[in-house]
């Protein structure tokens, strides 16, 4: 039986029309038509709702988050979700949280639990631009990326991938990466749970602060 999958991707924010990552999830819906997939806004309210009701609604086997992180010219596979909100600038509802815990009683920081060194591997020899980073930002990817890992993370393989913004890294090609990643993701089982987790964060090499 095929594994059911959740990806999501966000709408615009910071004064753009478009997101990197809802353009390249609606051209991987189209390689991909099985998959579950959801726009979230970026609001800080409203996007951890929608996804705790969208795990309901599907139930899924493995959920891929994914965002746009502009400045960036590699496909970024996030480690690790950090207990922080520190928004650079506002959401699209005009709140920006400074210097606040996510959720005061969790740990300081949540392992991916998706397969990121075979991900990592696999894109790189299929000629990808590819890194492991250890830091998603204090902005909206990371509170979701945490907010789904507390949820989810040791029951199934969660993370999130932050792509380029469209102009540096072609949708298309994108969406290419995306799909050998949920290949790998098929096929791999589930490797959620605190081992695999902290493999991944481990090996992370690469982190930026928006
Ligand atoms: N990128 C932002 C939030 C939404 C998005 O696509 C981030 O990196 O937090």
């Amino acid at each position: 039986m095929r594994r059911k999958i959740l990806v999501t991707a966000f709408g615009p924010f910071g004064g753009r029309t478009l997101n990197a990552s809802s353009l390249a999830l609606a051209e991987l819906k189209k390689r991909l038509p099985f998959l579950n997939t959801r726009i979230l806004p970026v609001d800080s309210v409203l996007a951890p709702r929608l996804l705790t009701r969208a795990l309901r609604e599907v139930d899924p086997d493995a959920v891929v988050l994914l965002g746009e992180a502009g400045g960036s010219t590699t496909i970024r596979l996030e480690t690790t979700a950090w207990n922080e909100l520190d928004f650079r600038i506002p959401d699209i509802r005009g709140r920006q949280p400074q210097k606040l815990p996510i959720h005061p009683s969790a740990p300081a920081s949540l392992a991916s639990t998706l397969p990121l060194e075979t991900i990592h591997k696999v894109l790189l020899e299929a000629g990808h631009e590819i890194s492991l980073s250890t830091d998603a930002g204090r902005y909206l990817c990371n509170q979701l990326l945490f907010h789904a890992l507390r949820l989810m993370g040791s029951t199934i393989p969660t993370g999130f991938i932050h792509l380029p913004l469209e102009q540096d890294y072609a949708t298309e090609k994108a969406a290419k990466a995306l799909e050998a990643a949920i290949q790998v993701i098929l096929r791999t089982g589930n490797t959620a749970g605190p081992s695999a987790g902290r493999r991944a964060a481990r090996s992370g090499v690469r982190g930026r602060r928006r």
